[in-house]
């Protein structure tokens, strides 16, 4: 990873509508390891968080519970506040729109965009969504609904202030080209190419204050109040000073990484990087808008009552274990579905098992075998000797790499092989048998140096995941506060474990999590639900018949719904070389904008097939039989057109 001297970070500064949920809880403690990774790197960081407060959302919210707006969201800034310090968050920074500080920034920002002609007065005539505080056109609302939120639109006509952001629209294009990292996943880049594709308008930035008040008044003019979403994409620089502290400002300026859920992809992309065009500022590094969490298949939501509190979780699962698994268990940039039972394997089988296991026996053995002490550095000539060695030293270097491309998953992947490597050394090499061999005793002692300088260098790199965690192996180990200590790279230098030092084996790491065993009845039920009546298996086919089928990577473009068909979905599929127009069966599963992006299996090579007087060139991939259950899609990223063999 490049070590730039700062290292800003941001995550979306949250609606005050409602309480936290594990959605808010993912951003920020992603964005919480890359602070920690840069500043064990050496590197300043400014890592910013914070609360969105004003517009429509929030007026509501504050109204419906009768109060202030202004005191409805100072006390649940509150929760966020506490949310941070419950995950053991280490921002720099947490800014609130309602804040002086910021309010002067978005003044000024307007001012200059006035004065430079990027905005102008227009009456304009839409279909208006109060959900999402956005205008349509006729074209875009679906059956009088918003295609985003699906609820009715209104008509509106009203003068108001418009930014000129169609003006930016091949600039933006061309940065996005020329800059591969600038968007990331890959799949969100090409998401936003294809919004380019179309003629990009201009923004309406104002909303008048008969209809909402609650909002920062425009300079120019005392009728008007600043759109949410500018206001709020603003404070990515009111809080390192823009137009008022501009010596930090440009010390911070550009951002590293802006860290967004998929849900705001568009405002980011679009709205904010074009705003920074016209006010001649340098974009950010890298925007890495990441996946979506469900519950139990679902959309999390209040009116659900499904909303799994990140609070609750941490405190009956522990913070480290629940920070890990948010990390480990979905690709940043895929969507993911929690579970309590999938949770709880998770730190059963990696935490409780792997890690915890090879730190209670290692510091056992230094007990018994080492006078309580860290074991003197030994050079060990056993092939298994150097494939640990091997393993442990070239870690940092794929940990970094990982993390470089925000690759949370892999990066822990990585950490966790040399755990189980580690783990099998120890069963090989059978210590305990050593130790009754008086002639074995150099061999003892190079075992004993080799785990414990592997798990030196594991709590080194699992500290920016699990701060708690990393301090308690190392004070275990007899190591003072590594996790304060900065040179990462060179901590995790092979043969830096001090000897003589004396251990103390505490409190299990992560105690396993005891799971109710079901009764037989319920396993019955439960096995009997999973495998309801399969479908009986067809008649062998030969090989060469399976070899006729073309199945391709593709990604879906573009989803639509059919009009007057519940169940299908019109979806247009990059295979490479060409696009497919497929006709799928898969709309009471899926919403059109849960598609885009994402990487399915198609039939190439079926012959085409009207459908509903539309011609699907193809077929997707998905599991289930008359009711769809899940698509087939790919737990890494591939190429569109790759052959599925
Ligand atoms: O959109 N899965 O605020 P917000 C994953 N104020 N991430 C989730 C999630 C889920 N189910 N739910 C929420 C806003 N998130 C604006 C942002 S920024 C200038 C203004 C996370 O409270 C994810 O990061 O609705 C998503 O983008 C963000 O919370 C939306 O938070």
């Amino acid at each position: 990873m490049s070590q730039p001297n700062t290292y800003y970070i941001t995550t979306p500064i949250y609606y005050v509508n409602d309480v936290p949920h594990i959605g808010h809880a993912y951003t920020t403690v992603a964005a919480d390891v890359l602070a920690r990774y840069h500043r064990l790197l050496g590197n300043k960081v400014l890592f910013l968080t914070g609360t969105d407060e004003h517009g429509q959302k929030v007026e509501d919210a504050a109204n419906q519970r009768g109060i202030a707006p202004l005191t409805h969201a100072d006390e649940l800034v509150a929760s966020f506040k506490d949310l941070c310090q419950t995950l053991n968050i280490s921002n720099d920074d947490f800014i609130r729109t309602t804040e002086t500080r910021h309010k002067e920034t978005v003044t000024a920002v307007l001012n200059q965009l006035w004065e430079k002609d990027q905005i102008y007065a227009d009456t304009y005539t839409g279909w208006y969504c109060t959900p999402d505080e956005r205008f349509w056109t006729e074209k875009e609302i679906v059956d009088g609904k918003c295609p985003d939120c699906h609820r009715p639109v209104e008509a509106l006509s009203e003068r108001n202030y418009f930014f000129k952001m169609g003006h930016y629209q091949q600039q933006l294009r061309q940065h996005i080209l020329d800059n591969k990292g600038f968007i990331q996943p890959e799949s969100r880049r090409n998401e936003v190419l294809g919004f380019l594709d179309k003629t990009l308008g201009d923004l309406c930035i104002s909303r008048p204050k008969h209809r909402l008040s609650w909002g920062i008044e425009l300079p120019f003019d005392a009728d008007y109040v600043c759109y949410v979403w500018l206001d709020a994409l603003v404070n990515y620089i009111s809080a390192p000073g823009f137009s008022r502290d501009t010596a930090s400002f440009e010390h911070w300026w550009p951002a590293n990484v802006h860290l967004v859920g998929k849900d705001i992809l568009t405002t980011h992309a679009v709205y904010w990087m074009t705003t920074l065009m016209a006010l001649g500022l340098p974009l950010p590094k890298t925007l890495f808008a990441h996946g979506w969490w469900t519950l139990d298949g679902e959309k999390m939501s209040k009116s659900r009552g499904n909303v799994v509190n990140p609070a609750d979780l941490a405190e009956t699962y522990g913070v480290d274990a629940f920070r890990y698994f948010l990390l480990r268990q979905v690709p940043f940039g895929n969507d993911g579905d929690f579970s309590k039972d999938v949770l709880v394997n998770r730190i059963n089988s990696d935490l409780a098992n792997d890690i915890g296991n090879l730190l209670s026996r290692t510091l056992t053995m230094l007990e018994r075998y080492s006078q309580g002490k860290t074991p003197e550095s030994i050079t060990g000539n056993a092939p298994e000797d150097q494939r640990l060695q091997k393993a442990a030293e070239d870690l940092f270097a794929k940990v970094d790499q990982h993390l470089e491309q925000l690759a949370f998953e892999k990066a822990l992947l990585e950490i966790w092989q040399v755990i189980r490597l580690a783990n099998q050394y120890i069963e090989k090499a059978a210590p305990w048998l050593l130790a009754k061999d008086p002639e074995k005793k150099e061999r003892l002692q190079t075992v004993l140096f080799y785990t414990t300088e592997a798990i030196r260098i594991v709590s080194c790199l699992i500290t920016p995941f699990m701060p708690d965690a990393a301090m308690e192996m190392a004070r275990q180990l007899g190591l003072s506060d590594e996790s304060e200590k900065k040179n990462l790279q060179e901590r995790c230098t092979w043969g830096k474990l001090p000897a003589g030092l004396p251990v103390a084996k505490g409190k299990s790491l992560f105690p396993r999590i005891q799971t109710k065993k079901k009764t037989d009845a319920q396993q019955n039920k439960s096995i009997a639900k999973k495998t309801a009546s399969p479908a009986p298996i067809k008649p062998l086919v030969t090989i060469d018949d399976f070899a006729k089928l073309d199945l391709r990577v593709g990604i879906v473009r573009a989803a639509e719904k059919i009009e007057k068909a519940k169940k299908l979905l019109l979806l247009q599929v990059d295979i490479g070389n060409e696009k497919r127009q497929i006709v799928a069966g898969i709309a009471t599963k899926y919403a059109p904008e849960d598609l885009i992006g994402k990487e399915v299996i198609i039939i190439a090579n079926l012959q085409p097939a009207t459908i509903m007087g539309i011609e699907s060139q193809g077929m997707l991939l998905a599991a289930g039989g008359k009711k769809v259950l899940a698509l087939a899609t790919f737990q890494e990223e591939v190429p569109p057109g790759a052959t599925i063999r």
